[in-house]
């Protein structure tokens, strides 16, 4: 069998399963920042990524893709309902965005969690080479990283999380929040999106397991009577920025975008929000500011268009299934009470668009509006940014969202606050032009700057440090 020395564990392989017009199955790349992230890394240690192929009980051996080894694991449909959309999606999400929905606890969904996280541990382990290093990726795998740790010590161990982690005082509902935190102690170097949660994670070990903690050091007692370190730090995510650039520079998207404008009959302002259909995303609150603002008469449909792209997500999950069928409620009241025949009041799209699409949007939106009530990172808001080369545009940012902390010169908002962000998104639609330059070059500067080739390479650095100490201390 292939051994790598660099190998990738994510709930999902970087290719999805396709059935051509021919009848015939093969593969295709998935669009997404982390398959991007991680490309150059894996062709040049021809890596192997170990994922679900996104579909029940898919039996697939392992195969080559583009220079990475696939390790493709089968669950079963029991288990994507267990593990994937049970454990994962409705208790640990929304635990872990602050409680906004209620999390449910459920035995057996944590035993899947637990059987399916080993099947992922051993897969990996037996993937990796001799020495080699493995990057677990977010919340659906947080066992993952000891109990690959038990079968091979050898191995220098990372784990990167996605989403927020929560103050002890939620994370203590969890019935299983000791053998979580064990989970994710098993790593080596600990990466979470914002310092502050860093800062929860390290107070959650203080307080399970009294543990030392210092700055972002960690010192995990060993069974033998001997201790390690285990780094937690912030890494904040980012996107491929440069290709956002590449994309509003073509004639043909820029046409796109002057053509989204006239197809909703010139406003003078088009806001925007995308985001996957999702209670952390804060659509409900958005809609229910722009509602107020028609009614109170401070914006008038015809001047101000709301384009809403709301992609499909988790459709299974039934809270996802009560939020979009109040979502749909308000857009129709909304509409259904302001639009006229000439325009509409909010232009609501319950699909996924390609990433050309996407950028046409970015491009016509003279206000982004990204209002989540809780978020690891948020990569709209940072697209959005990266697309505007013109240094035209608003981006009115919730402080709850993990880019709030380095894109500090955005309109930033409270989501939970409906007049304060009725207020910002007027400040925003009024902006002068001189402002908004002002704003999007600062914006811009940051996002250029960090964009995902460095978030990648500053979690290699310091897993690569990891390894250096971890072989100096077997060869002392
Ligand atoms: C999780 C964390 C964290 C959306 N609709 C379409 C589409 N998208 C793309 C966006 C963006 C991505 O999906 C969404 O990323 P976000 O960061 O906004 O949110 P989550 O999906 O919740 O991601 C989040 C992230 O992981 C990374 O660590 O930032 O906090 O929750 O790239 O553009 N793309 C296309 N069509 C759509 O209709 N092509």
């Amino acid at each position: 069998m292939t051994q790598a020395d660099f190998v990738v564990v994510a709930n999902r392989l970087p290719v999805d399963h396709v059935t051509h017009a021919s009848g015939e199955d093969g593969w295709r790349r998935s669009p997404g920042g982390l398959v991007t992230a991680l490309e150059p890394v894996m062709r040049d240690t021809e890596g192997a990524w170990v994922g679900w192929a996104g579909r029940a009980d898919l039996d697939v051996e392992p195969f080559e893709f583009e220079g990475t080894h696939l390790v493709p694991i089968r669950l079963s449909a029991e288990e994507v309902e267990n593990y994937y959309e049970g454990f994962s999606n409705d208790t640990i999400w929304p635990l872990y965005h602050d409680v906004i929905a209620a999390p449910r606890y459920r035995r057996v969904w944590w035993e899947s969690y637990v059987r399916v996280n080993r099947r992922f541990a051993e897969a990996a382990a037996d993937a990796a080479a001799d020495g080699g290093t493995v990057w677990v990726q977010d919340y659906q795998l947080q066992l993952v990283p000891q109990m690959l740790r038990d079968l091979r010590p050898d191995l220098t161990i990372g784990y990167f999380h996605h989403i927020p982690f929560p103050a002890y005082g939620l994370y203590s509902q969890l019935p299983w929040r000791r053998q979580v935190l064990d989970g994710l102690l098993g790593a080596d170097v600990i990466g979470f999106q914002r310092v502050a949660d860093a800062g929860n994670f390290a107070r959650a070990v203080r307080r399970v397991h009294h543990y030392n903690t210092k700055a972002t050091g960690i010192t995990v007692p060993q069974a033998d009577g001997t201790s390690r370190s285990a780094l937690a730090k912030a890494f904040p995510i980012s996107i491929d920025a440069e290709s956002y650039v590449e994309l509003a520079r073509r004639p043909d998207i820029q046409a796109r975008a002057a053509e989204i404008r006239e197809s909703l009959g010139n406003p003078k302002k088009i806001l925007l929000g995308v985001d996957r259909l999702d209670y952390t995303k804060g659509i409900r609150h958005r809609i229910k500011a722009f509602g107020e603002l028609l009614e109170d008469g401070r914006i008038n449909v015809g001047d101000v268009t709301l384009v809403q792209v709301a992609s499909p997500s988790r459709e299974r999950v039934e809270s996802y299934v009560t939020l979009r069928d109040e979502i749909e409620l308000s857009v129709g009241r909304i509409n259904g009470e302001f639009d006229t025949m000439d325009h509409t009041a909010i232009r609501y799209l319950h699909q996924s668009y390609p990433r050309e699409e996407m950028v046409a949007l970015y491009l016509a939106a003279d206000v982004m509006l990204v209002t989540a009530l809780r978020d690891g990172m948020n990569l709209v808001a940072k697209e959005y940014v990266a697309a505007r080369s013109d240094n035209r545009g608003v981006l009115v940012l919730s402080e709850f969202a993990g880019a709030a902390d380095e894109l500090a010169s955005a309109v930033r908002i409270n989501p939970h606050d409906i007049g304060g962000m009725k207020d910002a998104i007027v400040r925003a639609i009024e902006m002068p032009t001189a402002e908004q330059g002002r704003r999007m070059r600062a914006l811009r500067r940051k996002v250029l700057e960090n964009d995902v080739a460095k978030w990648s390479q500053s979690f290699l650095d310091a897993l690569e440090v990891a390894r250096r100490s971890k072989r100096a201390q077997v060869s002392a």
